[in-house]
């Protein structure tokens, strides 16, 4: 292995291959649910040290997992315990490297953080639409390779639509140049698609090319009390037929979701949450103008309101309270994480059976252990939701995940399976999931996509154990 990190070093420059010191940021999950070992931490600056790194894993049979910015959800960006693997760090390689105000589409490297690349094409009078969270430190490697969602999937869609083209550095050290940012291109298999939402398991992305829209005119934002879910999916149908596809935004949060954000950030002043069940934040982007915007809203919340879907409503009069408000939905992971571990399901259900399904889940959950609280909340108008499961007052969290979290996972995923869901909606399947896919995914999808999996990386070079694993061989 002196070998290999000697060459590692010959190929990044010794100062980028760490193998001692403090590797926790790379080696443990946002989560915190796991901790690995990396034989070394390799941060290469081009696609040129990329593919020489992934030569010599190649040679020496040593297996590579790919990490940006380390927000994975399902524990997929992180080295295993074994100290064998190479953590190839992209988060050096962050140029934009151009822009074509015509063809409407910026080209970034994969290590660029998301919040960057929104800057840099707002500064340039652009829209560039994917918004999470975790913008601020995700990277736009991880956003393709996750496929990530986010809040502005109602209008926008999932980071598969933003994206024209990929470089791509293949699990043999070979670079695909799929950069050209055409947006017709019928010359074959969908490579690009193939390895958006791959998860590190194909092959590793450099830099893509990225859809831009003109910046909105206006843009406003409302926050209303649904008194059930029923009524906040009734609001949904509703804004689309009001706003259009001015409709960019729709988040769900449940009352409980809200008193975590309460109790840890009180100073967000989370507003409506304790008369109301459910509240909602929904946001127009409008391309004619403020006035324009402000009469469809108004005519939305009003009518709303008369049919009783909403129970009271606040529409933000200024940029500042808009932020303010999404703000309290952008907080609610983090307050969950302040409160303690508890047990994600990202899943998506078609819209209308959205109410069915929160129904009987919420009753199975409670009928199978008292006191479980469910801090439901989601990308609502994309049929997502958070429906994660947390620990009854006065029970260790660590304690609930161990006894519980197995359990509480087959009910959840069957349930999503009867209602004709997904159980990754858009984090991804990581090590978290991988198992439990098996019995959620078509067998056929299964095995078409091991048999991808053995044409494009036939030594499992790239992120072994992650997305498909080996209990998937025929
Ligand atoms: P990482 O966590 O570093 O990696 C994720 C996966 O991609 C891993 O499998 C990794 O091996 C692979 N990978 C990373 N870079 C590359 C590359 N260049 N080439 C090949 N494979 C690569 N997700 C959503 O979809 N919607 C949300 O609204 C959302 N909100 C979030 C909020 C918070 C507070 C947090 C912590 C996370 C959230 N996430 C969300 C999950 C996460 O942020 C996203 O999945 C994000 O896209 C991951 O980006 P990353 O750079 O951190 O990737
Ligand atoms: C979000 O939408 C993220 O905020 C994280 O996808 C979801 O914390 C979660 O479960
Ligand atoms: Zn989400």
């Amino acid at each position: 292995m002196n070998d290999l990190i000697k060459e590692l070093e010959d190929i990044v420059g010794a100062q980028h291959v760490q193998t001692t010191g403090d590797l926790g940021r790379f080696e443990e999950d946002w989560r915190k649910r796991a901790k690995g070992k990396a034989l070394a931490v390799v941060s290469p600056k081009n696609t040129f040290e990329v593919c020489e790194i992934v030569k010599a894993c190649l040679r020496t049979k040593v297996s590579i997992v790919p990490q940006g910015g380390n927000t994975s959800m399902v524990v997929g960006a992180i080295p295993n315990d074994t100290g064998t693997q190479v953590l190839l760090s992209l988060t050096r390689m962050n140029q934009v490297r151009s822009i074509d105000k015509d063809n409407l589409t910026i080209i970034v490297e994969a290590g660029c953080v998301l919040q960057q690349v929104q800057q840099v094409a707002e500064r340039e009078g652009f829209l560039f639409p994917l918004s999470l969270g975790s913008q601020g430190s995700c990277t736009i490697g991880g956003n393709l390779s996750t496929n990530a969602g986010g809040t502005q999937v109602v209008r926008y869609g999932n980071a598969r639509e933003l994206c024209l083209g990929l470089e791509v550095v293949t699990a043999s050290g070979d670079v695909w140049h799929g950069l050209s940012g055409l947006r017709k291109d019928n010359t074959g298999y969908d490579l690009r698609n193939l390895y958006i939402g791959s998860e590190g398991t194909l092959g590793i992305i450099t830099a893509a090319t990225l859809k831009l829209y003109p910046l909105p005119a206006a843009k406003l934002t409302a926050w209303a009390a649904a008194p059930n879910i029923e009524s906040a999916v009734k609001l949904l149908g509703l804004a689309h037929k009001t706003l259009g596809p001015s409709l960019s935004g729709f988040e769900m949060m449940g009352q409980f979701a809200l008193s975590l954000v309460d109790k840890h950030f009180p100073q967000l002043n989370v507003p409506l949450w304790k008369n109301s069940a459910y509240c909602v934040l929904l946001e127009a982007s409008d391309n004619e103008s403020e006035e324009h915007a402000r009469s469809q809203f108004e005519n939305l919340m009003q009518t709303a309101l008369e049919d009783e879907i909403i129970t009271d409503a606040v529409i933000a009069e200024s940029i500042a309270q808009a932020k303010a408000l999404w703000l309290i939905r952008e907080n609610i992971t983090m307050a969950q994480a302040t409160e303690g571990l508890n047990i994600k399901h990202d899943i998506s259900i078609p819209v209308s059976r959205i109410a069915d399904f929160v129904e009987s889940t919420d009753n199975l959950i409670t009928q199978k252990i008292k006191g479980a609280a469910i801090v439901n909340f989601g990308h609502l108008g994309d049929g997502n939701l958070h429906y994660n499961v947390q620990a009854p007052v006065g029970v260790d969290y660590k304690d609930f995940l161990r006894i519980h979290e197995h359990d509480i996972n087959t009910l959840v995923y069957d349930s999503v399976k009867e209602f004709g869901g997904s159980i990754s909606a858009e984090h991804g399947v990581g090590s978290l999931k991988v198992d439990t896919l098996k019995d959620y995914k078509d067998p056929t999808a299964l095995n078409l996509m091991r048999t991808i999996k053995l044409a494009l990386d036939p030594t499992n070079l790239m992120n072994p154990g992650r997305l498909i694993n080996d209990q998937y061989s025929r």
